[in-house]
């Protein structure tokens, strides 16, 4: 019997135990981030539950429609934003939240207010649902200097100012993967016990890799520099092997891939979209941030992604992150494209 195996299955260190002794390693902490991500967790367990019951239950269509009962149906998605802000309001920890489904930033009422802003995209990959794709959440946490007096700017922060970024991503396991801004550690989620256990301690991500993840549906419209990268991609003429291309098309499961097997995930500019179309509070920055702390790289074509200050919640960028090789040579590709202008 392999006793060191056995003592590691028995001594099970959970989401909330790892947070609790990180916290401990901060004298002046009261644990209000680990109560915040208490919230967050309850939110990703219920999603994954519906997500698992969606066929079952009936839970997808179109938000409105009723069931055969009479009832009105809520999709999937309007369902889980209901849940995540009912969740995070109530964990009396937040002060702004910012949500892929609302149009406008919701401030907290000033007796539930808590010193946390938390951006997030309740269930990214929706057009996924449907036929059983893996789709996630994905979140990200700033924290404002005074909670009684909040505006809009504590949101419009660049990436680097966050505290805490993850997403969680409902597939064939259900897994959070967390930063704190000391490294990345990703959490299965144990359906018998309900808790999500620690996995995949500090996730690194490899320095190269062999797949590259794009929707290559828009190539015709793609700029020069993308256009030049992955064409070497599947042509390389320094006697590398090609690549491989993945895309799922749910952000999450593509990021996850690409953390886990190196890689590069690109959602680029194209002459239709010049700012892409991934949204920079809660998908490109929390993204970015895990990337960083992975020992990737994180670009959007003109500067490191952490460092793009938006102007607007619901602002999208072109994004490029993955590998910190592969980031480096879609760099190179830009800056040789600017000298040439
Ligand atoms: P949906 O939520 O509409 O499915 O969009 C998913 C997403 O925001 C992101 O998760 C994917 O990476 C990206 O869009 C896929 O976009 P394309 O369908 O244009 O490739």
């Amino acid at each position: 019997m392999d006793h060191e195996a056995e003592a590691h299955r028995t001594d099970l260190m959970t989401i909330t135990r790892y947070v609790l002794n990180e916290q401990s390693r901060h004298q002046e902490s009261r644990g209000d981030f680990t109560i915040l991500l208490s919230h967050i967790v309850l939110g990703c367990k219920f999603v994954c539950s519906a997500v698992n019951k969606a066929g079952l239950a009936k839970l997808i269509g179109l938000a409105g429609e009723t069931n055969v009962q009479g009832e009105e149906q809520k999709k999937l998605d309007v369902l889980s934003n209901e849940v995540f802000v009912k969740a995070l309001i109530s964990s009396g920890r937040t002060c702004i939240l910012v949500s892929e489904e609302d149009e406008e930033a919701t401030f907290v009422d000033p007796s539930l207010r808590g010193k946390y802003c938390v951006v997030f995209d309740p269930l990214d990959g929706s057009s996924n649902i449907d036929c059983g794709v893996s789709i996630g959440t994905i979140f990200g946490v700033y924290m404002v200097k005074d909670k009684d007096n909040v505006t809009l700017d504590e949101v419009l922060q660049p990436g680097k100012n966050m505290l805490a970024a993850g997403y969680c991503m409902y597939g064939s396991s259900c897994t959070l993967v967390l930063s704190t801004g000391s490294g990345v550690n990703g959490f299965t989620l144990d359906p018998s016990l309900g808790e999500f256990i620690l996995t995949h301690p500090d996730i690194k991500i490899p320095k190269k890799g062999k797949i590259y993840s794009v929707n290559e549906g828009n190539a015709k419209n793609w700029d020069g520099p993308t256009t030049k990268y992955v064409e070497k991609c599947k042509f390389p003429k320094d006697g590398d092997s090609p690549k491989s291309l993945r895309y799922i098309g749910s952000m999450v499961a593509d990021v996850h891939r690409t953390l886990l097997y190196g890689g590069i995930f690109l959602y680029p500019a194209d002459k239709k979209s010049p700012n892409g179309k991934l949204r920079v509070l809660y998908e490109v920055f929390p993204m970015s941030f895990l990337m960083e702390q992975a020992g990737g790289q994180a670009f959007t074509g003109k500067q490191r992604a952490l460092d793009l200050v938006p102007t607007k919640i619901h602002q999208r960028s072109p994004i490029f992150l993955g590998s910190y090789d592969e980031v480096e040579e879609i760099k190179a590709l830009y800056a040789a494209e600017e000298n040439t202008a």
